[in-house]
């Protein structure tokens, strides 16, 4: 770097912050709005969520502080989502009210080797203090390294998940016909839990509006009875519907209901749809899964990539693989511009990145640095992973030469 020239005074830190203070930036102004929960607040005060510290209300209209739809007043008539598992219902529920049930989506011995698994697993966190968990409730996260069962439903095997074909139907139908994992997690609400604010899963995107599908799509496993007392979800139905007439924003919303449904159902939900962890009010731990789903331009929550350990990886399933993010296309995804070449198709080696992670598990991952002629000369970078994994994987490298040999010799 040449210290010896200046640099013009409009492009130091003070000039550019000052010349900015009272700039007209509607761009700017959007992503700090704070929509649409800005607006729910606003027109909603009822949904204002309880502070760590503060001593939960009863009996003054707090959002959390409902029942579940055949006791609730303005929601027993309204025909709300039962589970079924006639895909026409599941398909209109899902449309109108933002979520559906789906009745037995695991059997019963499915739905039990899961509640088994993971309330092992959460106590043993718990118990080496390594569990994440909050004032609304423990959160067991990488689900995909904790027991084969949960690698099966990531491709909806219906060895593990019995609804296995008609969940991907509808994933399908709700997202496009390609998505991938976003996270798969147990949400464990305890006794004397808080609820969790109201919130739409897809809150990742901020401000940004998206009207015409949902981008996110959750799949909740209910792995025993939910209802009023033990923390059935706490879902306000229709709201994704409110937010699209609302351009993105809210007005008025009705109240929230807590979810009632028997072990084994699995909900799907709209990721624009307001819900949130309900309060515990019984003596028992409450276990769901969330395994939420996205369009694949959108960043994980867990990064698959450096999650999912060794021995998984190595005999991953092509379809597991694309859903974890490991196909790269010139779009997403390269290593060092490895996949550059990828169609994005499941199992086309041009995109497959599992092969740079296996390489770095193995510890025999060389990167490029900064190259230059003399480097080329002493034949130091021909060894470097990249070009192993050119030769084995890329199966378009010879019109690749071709053109390279043809710069260099116009030059
Ligand atoms: O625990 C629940 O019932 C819902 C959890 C949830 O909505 C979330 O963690 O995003
Ligand atoms: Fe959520």
């Amino acid at each position: 770097m040449d210290r010896s020239q200046t640099v013009p005074q409009e492009f130091t830190q003070t000039a550019v912050a000052e010349a900015s203070k009272h700039a007209v930036a509607p761009y700017r102004d959007f992503y700090r709005s704070g929509e649409p929960y800005t607006s729910l607040m606003h027109h909603n005060p009822w949904l204002r969520p309880p502070r760590p510290d503060e001593t939960l209300d009863y009996g003054v209209g707090r959002y959390f502080d409902t029942t579940v739809a055949e006791d609730h007043e303005y929601w027993k008539d309204k025909n709300l989502p039962a589970p079924t598992k006639d895909i026409v219902q599941l398909r209109s529920d899902f449309v109108r009210w933002g979520y559906c049930l789906i009745e037995d989506g695991t059997s019963s011995e499915q739905t039990r080797a899961m509640h088994q698994r993971v309330s092992e697993q959460a106590a043993a966190e718990r118990a080496l203090g390594i569990a994440y968990l909050q004032t609304a409730q423990q959160q067991v996260w990488s689900l995909v390294n904790k027991g084969a069962m949960f690698v099966e439903c990531m491709t909806h095997e219906p060895s593990s998940v019995q609804a296995g074909p008609l969940i991907e139907q509808l994933l399908n139908e709700a997202l496009g016909n390609s998505w991938h994992h976003l996270s798969f997690i147990s949400n464990i609400s305890y006794p004397g839990c808080h609820p969790q604010g109201m919130h739409q899963d897809q809150s990742l995107i901020g401000s940004l509006r998206v009207l015409d599908a949902p981008i996110l799509v959750n799949t909740v496993y209910i792995l025993q009875d939910v209802n009023e007392v033990n923390g059935g979800t706490l879902i306000i139905p229709g709201s994704h519907q409110l937010y699209c007439e609302g351009g993105g924003r809210f007005g008025k919303v009705p109240p929230a209901v807590n979810l009632k449904a028997p072990a084994g159902t699995i909900m799907l939900m709209d990721g624009r749809v307001l819900h949130g962890g309900a309060v515990n009010r019984s003596t028992d731990l409450r276990y769901i899964l969330t395994n939420s789903v996205v369009r694949p331009f959108i960043r994980q929550q867990e990064l698959f990539h450096l999650t999912i350990r060794p021995d998984i990886l190595k005999t991953a399933s092509d379809k597991f693989l694309w859903r974890c993010g490991f196909q790269a296309t010139a779009a997403r995804s390269m290593v060092e511009g490895y996949g550059y070449f990828g169609n994005g198709k499941a199992g086309d080696p041009n995109g497959a990145t599992v092969n740079a992670r296996i390489a770095m598990d193995e510890n025999r991952y060389e990167w490029l640095g900064p190259l230059s002629m003399q480097d080329v000369a002493s034949g130091l970078s021909s060894g470097s992973t990249l070009a192993k994994l050119q030769d084995q994987f890329e199966t378009h490298r010879e019109q690749a030469r071709a053109l390279m040999q043809q710069v260099d010799s116009n030059g």
